[in-house]
Parts: structure tokens; C-alpha cells; sequence
């Protein structure tokens, strides 16, 4: 190799060991790569004219180009490898998962407090011998009004604001036609109850909702009177609500039975002094109820001369606002999971 050769070698080898000890990224390695080790590139030029070189000098020429092309080979590969491990590095402390948090707990559902307060009152008349029935939410105008004793013409269809489907059908308004269906269907003596939900066309406020929870309740036999209704309704309260309640009776009309009354508890949320769920009176309604109307006995089949009845209709979703304090009762429908999540 001529002087002038062997310093542009070494030369080279420098500035290239320089420029991949400089270099910002894999790019730039791979630049200097292919500039002097590539078929093309400069280690290459300089062994162009090897075949004019006697043995010897190609001998020589020859080990100092394999030295140099493996020294540049060596920092290549060492810079490269410096490249990967900060590469690496950055994606681990990226990815970095902390094994030890607590994983975020699967979050079970919980029943509707309706739901639960009538499971609570099912098991009470159940316990009682009471069968639980269930009646269509789409009923007709017979089941709804005229088997309970309330003629078309009759002003008590207004009492409740209806919502009218086509072909004679409604949304059933209250839970006392499934009386009609326990009635024809299992006969007397009869003690049943029938939780489900009602419909009416209502103005809203903190205790009126347009859909709403009923229980009604019934029991026809041979010997019966008011005090039996009065016993039943206590103990159905007080089991409930786990304590003494303070009800009074109040003369109610509903064609379907007489007498008639209905039944309110003192406020348990203002304890009687007042509030707007009670509308200030210190008294909620909570229950119709009274002696069955002759004429709805004979209307199922059941002759009024051999057997008699008490009846109930519980407004269950306003007593499920006095169990657990709820002071609107738009807040059960409002599909909130934050209040749902409580119960
Ligand atoms: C009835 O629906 C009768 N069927 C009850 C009955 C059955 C009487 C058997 C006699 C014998 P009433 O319309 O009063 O009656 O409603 C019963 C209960 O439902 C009320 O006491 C009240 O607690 C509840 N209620 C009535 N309207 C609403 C409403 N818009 N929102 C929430 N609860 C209501």
C-alpha cells in the first residue's frame, strides 16, 4: 500500500469512528455503513487496484483493510446496541405496570328497592297462606272496571286518569282486576296477593308518578269482618317497617267494596310534623281497602249469601319511600345508578 493510501485509510477510519461515536440515531449509523463498508463505498475504492499489486503488497493491503473494515464493523455494532438498550429502555419505563395496585373490583348489580320491598311483603303473606298471582299490564275495561262494580257511565272511572289503547284495551290502573282473574280462576276460600305495576295519566310531583307499584291483597271465605282487614294490614306494616306504625282508617269510597276506607301511617319521614312528601299533613296514604262488594263476588261466580271478603290495594312504591326515606318518588324510575347503587 503506497503512504498516501495508508494515511487516507487511517484518515477515513477516523472521521468515520468519530462520526459513529456522534451519531443521534440508527440512521446515521446506517449512513456511515453503506458510505464505507457498502459495495460501493470507500473501503471498497481503496482495494480497487489490488490486482496491480505484487503478492506482497497485497498481502499487506489486504490485512490493513480487513483490520479497519472490522474495527468500524465493531463500533457499528457496539453504537447500534447502545441504541436498542436506550430504545428498550424508554419502552419498558412507557409500559411500566405497577402489579401491585389493586385491580379495579367487578361491580355486582343489586336489587330494585321495590323489588326488595315486595319480596319482603310476598314472604310475610306467603307465610300466611297466601298465593302470590300476577295480571296482565295491558288489561280490558271489564277486568279493570266493570267486574269491579264501577258501570261505564260511573263517575269513579274517573278517579283515575286512564290511559286508553286501542280495540278496548287500557294500561291497567290499578292492581284490583287481578282480584277478577284470582277469583275465577281459583274460587273460594281465597287468599291471595298480586304485586305489579300500574299506569296513570297523572300530573308528577314528590309522590305521584305516571308508573307505579301496587300490591293488592285478598281473601275471601266464610266468616269475615273489618277486623280481620284491620289485623292482616298491621302486621303486613309493622313487619315492615320493623316497628310501630300509627295508622288510622278513614272512610274511603271504592265501588268494589263497603264499606271502604283508606288507610294512612304517620309520616315516618317528618315523624307527623309535616314535609312535602305528606304534602305537609303528617299523613300518607298508604292502602284502599274494605269489605268486598257483594256485587263483585257474584260478577266471578262466588254467591255473596255463602262467603264474604276484605280486600286491599297497596300503593307499594310510595311505602317503599317511607322504608328508606326517599323523599321523590321520581327518583326510583330515574335509572340513576348512584341511587340505585345505595340499596
Ligand atoms: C286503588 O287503586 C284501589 N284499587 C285500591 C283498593 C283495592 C281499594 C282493593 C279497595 C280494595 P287508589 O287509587 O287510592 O286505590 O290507589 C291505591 C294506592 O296507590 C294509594 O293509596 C297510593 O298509595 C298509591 N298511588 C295512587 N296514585 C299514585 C301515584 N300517582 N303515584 C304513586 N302512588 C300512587
Amino acid at each position: 500500500m503506497s503512504a498516501a493510501n495508508l494515511e487516507s485509510l487511517e484518515s477515513l477510519e477516523q472521521d468515520a469512528l468519530q462520526r459513529i461515536q456522534s451519531a443521534a440515531a440508527l440512521a446515521d449509523l446506517e449512513a456511515v455503513r453503506v458510505e464505507l463498508l457498502g459495495r460501493k463505498g470507500k473501503l471498497a475504492g481503496l482495494s480497487k487496484d489490488m490486482g496491480q499489486l505484487t503478492p506482497e503488497e497485497r498481502a499487506s493491503r489486504g490485512k490493513l483493510l480487513n483490520r479497519a473494515k472490522q474495527a468500524l464493523e465493531e463500533a457499528l455494532e457496539q453504537r447500534k446496541s447502545a441504541f436498542e438498550d436506550t430504545a428498550l429502555h424508554t419502552r419498558l419505563q412507557a409500559e411500566w405496570v405497577d402489579l401491585t395496585v389493586p385491580a379495579p373490583g367487578v361491580r355486582p348489580g343489586s336489587l330494585h328497592p321495590v323489588t326488595l320491598v315486595q319480596r319482603e311483603i310476598e314472604d310475610l303473606f306467603v307465610s300466611m297462606g297466601f298465593t302470590v298471582l300476577s295480571g296482565p299490564e295491558v288489561e280490558t275495561e271489564h277486568h279493570n272496571f266493570d267486574a269491579l262494580n264501577i258501570p261505564g257511565d260511573h263517575p269513579a272511572r274517573d278517579m283515575q286518569d286512564t290511559f286508553w289503547l286501542e280495540g278496548g284495551y287500557l294500561l291497567r290502573t290499578h292492581t284490583s282486576p287481578v282480584q277478577i282473574r284470582g277469583m275465577r280462576k281459583l274460587g273460594p276460600p281465597l287468599r291471595m296477593i298480586a304485586p305489579g305495576r300500574v299506569f296513570r295519566n297523572e300530573e308528577l310531583d314528590a309522590s305521584h308518578e305516571h308508573t307505579f307499584y301496587q300490591i293488592e291483597g285478598m281473601m275471601v271465605d266464610r266468616e269475615i269482618s273489618v277486623s280481620h282487614l284491620i289485623y292482616y294490614m298491621k302486621t303486613m306494616l309493622e313487619g315492615l317497617f320493623r316497628r310501630e306504625v300509627t295508622v288510622r282508617l278513614r272512610p274511603g269510597y271504592f265501588p268494589f267494596v263497603e264499606p271502604g276506607f283508606e288507610l294512612e301511617i304517620q309520616c315516618l319521614l317528618c315523624g307527623g310534623k309535616g314535609c312535602p312528601v305528606c304534602k305537609q299533613s303528617g299523613w300518607l296514604e298508604q292502602l284502599g281497602c274494605g269489605l268486598v262488594h257483594p256485587n263483585v263476588l257474584r260478577m266471578s261466580g262466588i254467591d255473596p249469601e255463602e262467603w264474604m271478603g276484605w280486600a286491599f290495594g297497596l300503593g307499594l312504591t310510595r311505602l317503599v319511600m317511607m322504608r328508606y326515606g326517599i323523599d321523590d318518588i321520581r327518583h326510583l324510575q330515574g335509572g340513576d345508578l348512584r341511587f340505585l347503587r345505595q340499596f
